[in-house]
């Protein structure tokens, strides 16, 4: 047999199979090239389809820049601020200019400080360990930014039929018993719509709060400006900007963060320690305690570069385009869409819908298995907007980006039709898994055994 390594070559793949799904991309194509062009996957049914990739909101694909970024460093990589080798200089120097420029990208004012995380998790954590009072959140919000508040015992607002009236109850909120801080979603992980960021931040500084920003899905796709916007905080994830190397950033006020006890205890986040004690380094230092992930900060500041260079304008021309034809495509076949707010203006392109008497995983499965095309379903880790929404048994979430072109939108409705019109081509059990499943997984996939065990996570339900 073919090394499973083999098949997602290329090089295997029939050369009709890229030459349908190249078919209707302009002009809509990828505004910056990926370090995965043209990859295959097997189907189903035999042969490889070109991978339609329409999960980005869960995980972008990386930059080409990036990965040739960090093919560069890689050569003279070694640790940060620990020690006086030529490599070790280069990369401290790295790594505070990416500091510096992932700043610079999100319009942070000159007193804030920029921290490295490991994503947009890890620095809303961090935030809320350091956040001096009460803090106001809604209900649709991904559970990153709403497990923390809920832990903390902090003040949780429903979301109302619209968001001008959301924004009202927040305000009441607000003005009923003063809060150290607001903190909302720059966009729905699960319906991409945007609330309205400056107007959040004014509502939250007229009752002496602070508003922070959980930018996961937000910073793939607009221009972010702190000061523009007066958000004192935001957090993202480099993961989702085109930068899958473990690495995100939270960036915002100082004071709070100089103040709030060390996010992990240990080296690089002290000035001095004795056998009684402490004195520990300001922040960013203070919250980047063992040796940071120089390669997964680069990656960032790369990815934000690339996509600070683009034309403006250019990515949510693009994306809108696309968002477009997707939700003309999904409205024509029959898919329900979520949605919070039918007043919300602003939309980045992460669509949820369900379609009637097809569970949201048999549908995901189908179009993985017979087509080649990635989407999420579940819940999407945001569990109580998905139980508002009515969709507790979950939803399929299809989304793009910079990388996305016509064609993956058209190769997903024309399965959707396909699906509706004749059925799936494959069985499917009742894990809705297709059965079998001669699909093998690349060597690099498999256990040492040589099987792969699949591992599920409660967001997957
Ligand atoms: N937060 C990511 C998502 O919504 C993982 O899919």
């Amino acid at each position: 047999m073919t090394s499973p390594l083999a098949l997602l070559s290329p090089a295997d793949v029939p050369s009709q199979a890229l030459a349908s799904s190249a078919a209707g991309q302009a002009p809509l194509a990828p505004l910056a090239p990926l370090a995965n062009a043209d990859q295959v996957v097997p189907l189903v049914q035999g042969g490889f389809s070109r991978w339609v990739n329409l999960d980005y909101a869960a995980s972008a694909p990386a930059l080409r820049a990036v990965a040739d970024q960090l093919g560069s460093v890689l050569p003279l990589y070694a640790s940060v601020h620990r020690g006086a080798s030529y490599a070790s200089e280069a990369c401290t120097a790295a790594y505070e200019a990416a500091r510096y420029e992932v700043a610079a990208f999100v319009g942070a004012r000159d007193d804030d400080v920029t921290i490295f995380t490991r994503n947009t998790t890890d620095a809303l954590n961090l935030l809320a360990s350091a956040v001096p009072g009460d803090v106001v959140y809604l209900d649709i919000e991904h559970h990153a930014n709403l497990l923390p508040w809920q832990a903390r015992g902090d003040r949780l607002v429903p979301a109302r039929a619209t968001l001008a009236e959301t924004l009202a109850a927040v305000e009441a909120e607000l003005a009923s018993r003063p809060a150290a801080l607001l903190t909302v979603t720059g966009a729905s992980n699960v319906t991409g719509e945007c609330p309205p960021l400056a107007q959040l931040a004014a509502i939250a500084h007229r009752h002496g709060a602070r508003l922070a920003v959980d930018g996961a899905q937000l910073v793939p796709h607009r221009r972010v400006d702190l000061r523009a916007t007066g958000a004192d905080y935001l957090a993202f994830s480099g993961h989702k900007v085109y930068a899958p190397f473990g690495a995100g950033a939270l960036i915002g006020r100082r004071d709070w963060l100089d103040a709030a006890p060390a996010y992990l205890a240990g080296g690089g986040a002290v000035r001095e320690v004795t056998a009684d004690g402490t004195r520990w380094a300001d922040a960013p230092a203070r919250h980047e305690a063992g040796t940071p992930n120089v390669l997964g900060a680069l990656a960032v500041a790369t990815a934000c570069r690339v996509i600070a260079a683009l034309p403006a304008g250019a990515l949510a021309a693009h994306e809108s385009a696309l968002l477009g034809r997707l939700d003309a495509g999904l409205a024509a076949v029959g898919a329900r869409v979520l949605r919070i707010w039918p007043d919300a203006a602003d939309r980045v392109p992460a669509v949820s819908f369900t379609i009637d008497g097809l569970p949201a995983a048999r549908v995901a499965a189908y179009l993985s298995a017979e087509h080649g095309i990635g989407v999420r379903d579940g819940r999407f880790c945001a569990h109580p907007l998905l139980g508002r929404l009515g969709c507790g048994d979950g939803a399929v979430r299809v989304s793009l980006g910079l990388g996305s072109q016509a064609d993956d939108v058209g190769r997903l409705i024309g399965a959707l039709a396909q699906l509706r019109d004749e059925g799936p081509r494959w069985t499917y059990g009742a894990d809705h898994r297709p059965t079998p499943d001669p699909r093998p997984l690349p060597a690099w996939a498999n256990a040492p055994s040589g099987t792969a065990e699949r591992v599920t996570s409660p967001c997957e339900q």
